[in-house]
């Protein structure tokens, strides 16, 4: 029997694989550790995260809250702006769609900003935008495993279609807002917005 369909390499100029790579990424395999300070360490009874609105209104979640909220278990593409891409990662945790969710039916208005908050300072601004619609999640597990500490654990941010500095280790929060406010990174000079297939690396990049 012959294949209607040509080979996937004969289909275009570059190879298959190239089409999950952005511009300017390589492929890895191993998962590096990035952190711009020391990995703090919160007992899992001091940790709760919490949905703030604009006008302060607030749900909070304890831990043993947040394990019993739907979860899900995406395997996703990662990239890094110092240019390691890794494919095929999967987490599990809280879908940002379902805590928005939640938290608006707890009076928590939404708005078109997002400032993830974290232990340690750490914090990066989206929209609302690139957090709903089945794009972002608060991940408490990977690989089959909690969530290490190293990458993040007890949970982190996992905005896989924005640069991996926007995937907030160690999050804490989401503050809503009206206006954008730059977090850490943002205020050093990179990017606000953070799509890896266009190359927003640096404040400026169009
Ligand atoms: N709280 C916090 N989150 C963070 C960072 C950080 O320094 N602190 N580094 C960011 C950067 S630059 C990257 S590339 C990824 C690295 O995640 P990893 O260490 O799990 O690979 O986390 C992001 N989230
Ligand atoms: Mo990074």
């Amino acid at each position: 029997m012959t294949d209607p369909v040509p080979s996937r390499g004969f289909r275009g100029r570059r190879p298959a694989g190239d089409r999950r790579l952005p511009p300017g990424q390589y492929e890895t395999h191993d998962f590096p550790v990035l952190s711009a300070g020391p990995t703090p360490r919160t007992p899992l009874d001091a940790w709760d995260f919490t949905v703030r609105g604009p006008d302060g209104a607030a749900a909070r979640w304890s831990w043993a809250e947040f394990q019993a909220l739907p979860r899900e278990t995406p395997t996703v593409d990662i990239h890094c702006v110092t240019k390691w891409s890794k494919f095929g990662t999967t987490w599990e945790g809280v879908s940002v769609d379902t805590l928005l969710a939640l938290a608006e039916a707890r009076g928590v208005r939404r708005a078109d900003y997002v400032l993830a908050v974290c232990d340690g300072d750490y914090t990066t601004n989206l929209t609302l935008a690139d957090v709903t619609g089945g794009k972002a999640w608060v991940a408490f597990g990977y690989g089959g495993a909690p969530l290490e500490a190293a990458h993040g654990g007890p949970a982190r941010l996992l905005v896989p279609h924005r640069y991996f500095w926007k995937s907030a280790k160690w999050v804490r929060g989401l503050q809503l807002g009206d206006d954008d406010r730059p977090g850490f990174w943002e205020q050093l000079g990179y990017h606000d917005r953070a799509d890896p297939w266009t190359e927003q690396r640096y404040a400026g990049d169009p």
